[in-house]
This record gives C-alpha cells, sequence and structure tokens, in this order.
C-alpha cells in the first residue's frame, strides 16, 4: 500500500491570546443607477429585463392572493388548492442574485419561492443562446432571439403556474406543486418545503462544480428562520471546511463555488428571528462560526435591487476563483404572513408594515429608471400592462388544461435507467497511486468488507464520476477499514473525509448525484441514519418524483449495522425496515461477499438511490468471489438452499441463521427452502411466492425488532397472493421488540436466532 501523502503535524499552541472574529459590513452599498449606468454595469435595457422579471413575479403572486377570494378574472371557477406562501416584497432578492450570476449558475430555493424560481428560469433563458431557446421551446417557430426570449418568457410563466395548479404541463408534471418546483435546465435544483433541506443539497451541487471544474456557481437561497436548523449550520461547516482549501489535503486548492443566500425577511412562520429566537442581530454573523474570513460575510439591502446585485456579482466573482463559500444576508421583507391564512396582527405591526411597504423593491426601482431615462411613463405602462396580459393569459391557459391521469399516481416513483456505457470523458480513468491489494484465498475466497472494496475499485476505475465521502474514510479507512487505501489510489478529490454530519453526508450526495456525480457515501452506524433521515427519505427518495421525472439521483448510502457486538441501544439498530416503508428509495441488504460485490457495484451503476446496508458482524465472513467483473441485478432474490417442506425467507444476517436452522430441521427430516430475498426494494416477490407454492408453509426471519418488520410486509403479500397454497399461516421472526441491550446475556436474548426459526417451523408443522 502507498504511503500517506496527506500527513502534516499538529503542534500544541497554548500561548495566550485573544482570537479577533472580524467585522462584517452592513448595507455598504452607495452606488445609484446612474452611477450603475455610467460605470456600464447595467445598461438601460437589462433595467427594463429585471424590472419586467420582478413585475411577473409580482403578478404571480397577487394572482394567489386573488385566487384566494375569487378576485382573479382570468380563471374564474377555477379553484386553487394548495399552499400559499407569497414572498410579495422580497422581489429585488430573487431578481438581483439571479440576474447577476451566469445564466448557467445553479439555485435552491424553499417553500416561499416562486419569485426565485421565476427570477431564475428568466435569467437563465435571457441569457440562452439561439440553439438553447429553440431546443427550450421546440414547437416555436420563430428564429429570431429576441422573439425566441418571448415565446420562452411565455412558457416559462405558462409551465410554473401550471406546476403550481398540478398540471401535467408543469416544470415537474404537477408532482411537486408550488413547494417543490424546479427546472434542471435552467439551473433551478428545486425549492424545498423542508425549511434547510435545500442547503446541504445545495453544497453538493457545489461539490460537482468544484470536481468538474465547470465554473458554475450555485446560490443558496434559504430564509432566516432556516439558519436554526442544524443541517443549515452543518452545510456551513461542511462548505468552509479546509479540506477543500487546505494544501495538505488539496492538490488544486478551491473552496465550494457557494453563496449561502440568507433572505431575511426576519420571520420565520411567526418566530421573529432578530431579538426573539436567536440570539444575534445580524444572521450573518453565523459566519464567523464556520470560517475565519467570516466566509466573506455581508448584509444587503434586499429591498435595493441594485445593491443585491453588486453583491450577488462580487460574491459569484469569488466563488469562480476559488475564494468560496460566501455568506450574504439579504434584509427584506414579507409584505404577506406565513400564508394567507396568516393574518398576521399577533405579531407584528401595522406601523412596522407601512414602513417596509415606503420602501418596495419595484416601486422604487421604477422611479430610478424613470429618472435615469431608462424607461418613459408610456412604455412603463405598456410594460406592466404586457407583464399582466402575459399571466392572465398562462394562468387561464393553465387552469383548464390536463391534470396528471390519476391512472399514472406513482408513476416516475424509480427511474429504470443505469450507466450502461459510461460516456468517454469519464471512462478513462488513471489512479494516482497503488491500488489496494485484495487478499483472496487459494480457492478465491476474500472477506465480505474486501468484496466490497473491490466493488468499489472496480467502479471508480470504471468512472470518474463514482466518488465517495464519509466520516474517516480516508486514509484512516473508515471505522471498519472498509475503504483503506482508496484515498491512496483515487486521490483526495475521489475519496475524503466528511465532518460528522451525516444529514450533510446524504444531504450533499443528493446535490452532487443531482449535478453530474455518482457518490458513495458511507454511515458509519445504521443507527447514526436517523440523524439524516430527512436527507434520505425527503429528499433523496423524493426528487425523481417531486421532479415529474426530470432529475435522477443517483446515489449509494452505505449503512453499517453494528448489531451483535455489545455496543448498546444507539449502534445496533437494524433500521433497514424503516426505510424500506419509504417510496422512491431502493433498500438491499446482501448477505454473502459474493452478493456484496454484485450488488454493490449495480447499485452504482443504478440511477435510484439505493440505501446498501451492510453488517458489522459479517465483514469478516468469507466467501468465494471472482476477482472478474459481474454484476448482480437489484431485486432478485436467490434461493440459497433448495427444500420443499418449508421456506425460510429471510435477508441479511439472519441468513447463516436460516441455514442453520435448515440444517437442523434436515435432522429432523424436515426439507427447508431458503430464499435470500437481497433487496427489499425492488421485492422479488415472484420467487418468494414459487417458493412458498411448492411448500406451503413459510417462516419469514431477519434481525429487524418484530413491530412494524419487513417481515410483515412479506408475510402479508404472501397471504394476500399464495393463500391457496398455504397449509398454515406465515409466521415471524425477529428481534424482541426491545432496545438493543450491552449485556452479552441480554444481546443474545435480544437478538433472533437459528433456534428460534426451528421453534417457528415446528410450531407451522
Ligand atoms: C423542517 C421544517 N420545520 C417546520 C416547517 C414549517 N414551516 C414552514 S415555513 C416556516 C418558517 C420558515 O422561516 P424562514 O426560513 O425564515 O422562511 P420564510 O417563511 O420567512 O420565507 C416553518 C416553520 C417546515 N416546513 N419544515
Amino acid at each position: 500500500m502507498s504511503t500517506n501523502n496527506y500527513l502534516s503535524t499538529l503542534k500544541p499552541k497554548f500561548k495566550p491570546t485573544v482570537h479577533s472574529l472580524g467585522k462584517i459590513p452592513a448595507c455598504q452599498y452607495k452606488g445609484s443607477l446612474k452611477e450603475e449606468l455610467a460605470a456600464g454595469t447595467l445598461t438601460p435595457a437589462q433595467t427594463v429585463d429585471v424590472l419586467e422579471d420582478m413585475l411577473m413575479i409580482r403578478e404571480f403572486e397577487e394572482m394567489i392572493v386573488k385566487l384566494r377570494s375569487g378576485a382573479y378574472d382570468a380563471c374564474k371557477g377555477y379553484e386553487y388548492r394548495g399552499p400559499t406562501h407569497v414572498s410579495i416584497g422580497q422581489e429585488a432578492t430573487s431578481v438581483g442574485c439571479c440576474a447577476a450570476m451566469r445564466y448557467d449558475d445553479q439555485i435552491t430555493s424553499t417553500h416561499r419561492g416562486h419569485g426565485d424560481s421565476l427570477a431564475k428560469g428568466c435569467a437563465a433563458i435571457r441569457g440562452m443562446s439561439v440553439e438553447e431557446l429553440k431546443a427550450r421551446i421546440p414547437d416555436c417557430k420563430a428564429t429570431k432571439r429576441k422573439e425566441l426570449i418571448d415565446a420562452a418568457l411565455e412558457d416559462h410563466v405558462y409551465r410554473a403556474i401550471a406546476e403550481l395548479f398540478g398540471k401535467e404541463d408543469g416544470y415537474c408534471k404537477g408532482r411537486g406543486g408550488g413547494m417543490h418546483i424546479a427546472d434542471f435546465s435552467a439551473g433551478h435544483l428545486g425549492a424545498n418545503a423542508i425549511v434547510g433541506g435545500g442547503v446541504p443539497i445545495a453544497t453538493g451541487s457545489a461539490i460537482s462544480s468544484r470536481y468538474f471544474k465547470n465554473g458554475k456557481v450555485t446560490c443558496c437561497f434559504a430564509g432566516d428562520g432556516a439558519y436554526a436548523n442544524g443541517v443549515v449550520l452543518e452545510s456551513l461547516n461542511w462548505a468552509a471546511m479546509g479540506q477543500f482549501t487546505n494544501p495538505t489535503y488539496a492538490k488544486e486548492p478551491f473552496g465550494l463555488p457557494i453563496v449561502y443566500a440568507i433572505i431575511n425577511n426576519h420571520y420565520g412562520f411567526t418566530g421573529r428571528t432578530d431579538g426573539e429566537v436567536s440570539g444575534t442581530a445580524t444572521v450573518a454573523r453565523r459566519a464567523a462560526g464556520f470560517a475565519d474570513n467570516n466566509m466573506h460575510a455581508e448584509v444587503i439591502n434586499g429591498m435595493d435591487i441594485l445593491a443585491c446585485m453588486d453583491a450577488m456579482r462580487r460574491a459569484a466573482e469569488l466563488c469562480r476563483k476559488g475564494e468560496g463559500p460566501v455568506l450574504l444576508e439579504f434584509d427584506t421583507y414579507r409584505n404577506y404572513g406565513h400564508s394567507l391564512g396568516d393574518p398576521r396582527n399577533e405579531y407584528r405591526t401595522k406601523e412596522e408594515e407601512a414602513a417596509w411597504k415606503a420602501l418596495d423593491p419595484i416601486a422604487n426601482f421604477e422611479q430610478q429608471m424613470l429618472d435615469n431615462g431608462c424607461i418613459t411613463p408610456k412604455k412603463l405602462a405598456d410594460l406592466k400592462a404586457k407583464v399582466a396580459d402575459r399571466n392572465a393569459r398562462m394562468a387561464a391557459k393553465a387552469a383548464w388544461s390536463q391534470d396528471p391521469d390519476p391512472a399514472d399516481v406513482i408513476k416516475y416513483m424509480y427511474t429504470d435507467t443505469r450507466v450502461e456505457t459510461v460516456p468517454e470523458e469519464f471512462a478513462s480513468v488513471k489512479p494516482v497511486g497503488e491500488l489496494p491489494v485484495i487478499k483472496r484465498t487459494e480457492d478465491n475466497q476474500i472477506t465480505y468488507k474486501d468484496a466490497i472494496k473491490e466493488a468499489m475499485i472496480e467502479e471508480m476505475l470504471r468512472d470518474s464520476r463514482v466518488v465517495q465521502w464519509g466520516e474517516d474514510i480516508a486514509e484512516y479507512g473508515g471505522a471498519f477499514k472498509v475503504t483503506k487505501g482508496l484515498t491512496e489510489a483515487f486521490g483526495r478529490d475521489r475519496v475524503f473525509n466528511a465532518p460528522i454530519s451525516e444529514a450533510c453526508i446524504c444531504g450533499t450526495a443528493v446535490g452532487a448525484s443531482m449535478t453530474g456525480l455518482r457518490p458513495v457515501v458511507e454511515l458509519m452506524y445504521m443507527d447514526f441514519g436517523l440523524m439524516a433521515s430527512d436527507q434520505i427519505s425527503n429528499q433523496a427518495a423524493k426528487w425523481h418524483y417531486m421532479s415529474g421525472a426530470s432529475i435522477e439521483v443517483p446515489l449509494v448510502i452505505r449503512a453499517s449495522v453494528g448489531g451483535g457486538k455489545g455496543y448498546g441501544g444507539q449502534h445496533s439498530q437494524t433500521l433497514e425496515s424503516m426505510f424500506a416503508h419509504i417510496p422512491g428509495l431502493y433498500v438491499v441488504y446482501p448477505a454473502t461477499p459474493y452478493d456484496a460485490k454484485g450488488m454493490l457495484k449495480s447499485a452504482i451503476r443504478d440511477n435510484n438511490p439505493v440505501l446498501f446496508v451492510e453488517s458489522q458482524i459479517m465483514y469478516n465472513y468469507k466467501g468465494v468471489v471472482p476477482a472478474e467483473e459481474y454484476l448482480i441485478p437489484l431485486g432478485k432474490a436467490d434461493v440459497k438452499r433448495a427444500g420443499d417442506k418449508v421456506s425460510i425467507v429471510t435477508w441479511g444476517p439472519m441468513l447463516y441463521e436460516a441455514l442453520k436452522a435448515a440444517d437442523m430441521l434436515a435432522a429432523q427430516g424436515i426439507s427447508a427452502e431458503v430464499v435470500d430475498i437481497r433487496s427489499l426494494v425492488p421485492l422479488d416477490i415472484e420467487t418468494i411466492l414459487a417458493s412458498v407454492r411448492k411448500t406451503g408453509r413459510c417462516v419469514v426471519a431477519s434481525h429487524c425488532v418484530d413491530i412494524g418488520s419487513y417481515t410483515g410486509e412479506i408475510a402479508s403479500r404472501i397471504m394476500a397472493e399464495a393463500f391457496d397454497s398455504l397449509d398454515a399461516p406465515v409466521l415471524r421472526v425477529g428481534a424482541k421488540n426491545g432496545i438493543a441491550p450491552q449485556a452479552y446475556s441480554l444481546e443474545d436474548a435480544f437478538l433472533p436466532h437459528d433456534r428460534d426459526i426451528v421453534a417457528a417451523v415446528n410450531q407451522l408443522l
């Protein structure tokens, strides 16, 4: 094995000193439209564009307000059902940020994200080439750029309203709705209804940009309320970690190209961030806790589009130079309440609202445009009429457009694609060091752990998009040494240490996988997956469906189960049943070294998110594993032992108990068939049913605690689909409905054994 290139010596430093937290500038923009025009940073035509975009957003959200009271004439009779989180008052921030970025840069947004979505789409469309525009709106016959842009903007409003209305023509085919709207073709990586949920995703997309060196910046919009949430703070820590910039670790130091754009409208749902539910006067001060340069933090007047554009321009430039991450706090206001059901009077005053309304970002910018000759009063009136008319026509068209077919309710849950052929640019992988040697016995046996490592080596050699992160997985090789040697072989850009943040380990993988990487991430113990349950269950599992299949999330989460080692209640749980309950995820649990290698390779090539469960007690189990390439498809059970009197259906380490039980039953003259399902989702129910139809009796066994176990799901399907073949009810064997204890005597009593399976079979017979 090659030596570790990444070692540096830590010296004790106990000299008395005082750490300075530095300064965070606020509202320093001193420019004016006149100066921007004179400097050429803005042209009169661009001012019209950004004004049009702000008007489009205002019109869109006022439509929602009017729809609620039945006062929107354009689609009279249409009843809007859905959330009403409007961002009226915040338009300068959305449009200013998006207009100041490159058109192919990326954003993530929030439940209050109509403004961000519309702004990003507009900015992307305005930056597209004629060819890109034609590809976006193939039915449009126009050829001139200006006409194509107008048509694309109209289509943009239409598809955004259609999504809000839950229509098939919407950006996400009505599966996402306004709170989960996304348009990946315009760099919009999704709005998120989980407060803070999109922040690690944005961070992951910046990992992709850094890795691919594509110059893209991600702007992560999130509210002030979100900055109380753990996963958001964990994301800041992640983005700022030294590993990306410290030459000890980074061959080419380059900070993550991400701008955390805090939309500080001063309220969470109703809780006031400054002075009530946080202890700092500015949210931007959070940055001081994560990076010695305060992440270049600034507070910006978010009511002034010029200040927003100026800040975002500078921030994106820093990111493109490798000096990210950057944190910008946009001080702004939401004129309405949390939603239209919120009357606001319990927690804020009319005076306050009036003071902010006087700073209305649209009215003020219009005035500056008039003052500086960017627009005439007549042209301004025409522009407003054009925007209102376009929105109204598109709303009417959307309201009466086609609803998704109820028969398609679970269409798009999974994708059936995988990487059959690696594109050439990713296929020629040269390791940067020696590959770890996998030790084989004379009869070609290797350990389960090495089988996993061999799969990873093969897949990393095959496809440079396969990258890994997890706690301590670099030189140390992970808590169980599964990744030992991979950093030396492939470099720190491809195998790096994660901070202790399971939510970010999984959440960044989601963002990275949406933007071209194929991450394989490690959860040291499956129990810690609960820390990441939002990112696994609400994000990884749902984005393919919620986006109407416009994005795939090809990632693998390797989760290691500690049960059976005397590690007690928080390091021993077998939780695959819980995750199998979440539609959108694949959940697999191979039990043999042969299956582990073949299935991990399939998981890495698959374009669905896969939870790949491993067991620590099996890591040193040996089995014959060909050194050559082979794949085992996900969702295929394997009959590990044939029999005809009873079926034992199982997975994971319980397979070994089932095989011992089958031996014990054979001694009693009972022939047991052992079916290893290998994959919970997708489940190969046919192989199970075929076995049960042959034997007429079945015991389903696993290490999961019985209550809510997937064994119950399998038992109920057998009873529903093979009832006529059954000679007895299906029985289940699992761990006791308790908490894994540390004491050996107790853990032994807690976990299910061969004897429990034998007892169940005897009961059946
Ligand atoms: C994790 C989570 N907790 C609570 C909620 C309910 N909720 C929706 S919006 C919101 C307030 C969010 O405040 P902020 O991030 O400042 O955004 P704003 O609504 O002000 O735009 C809350 C508590 C949620 N959607 N997600």
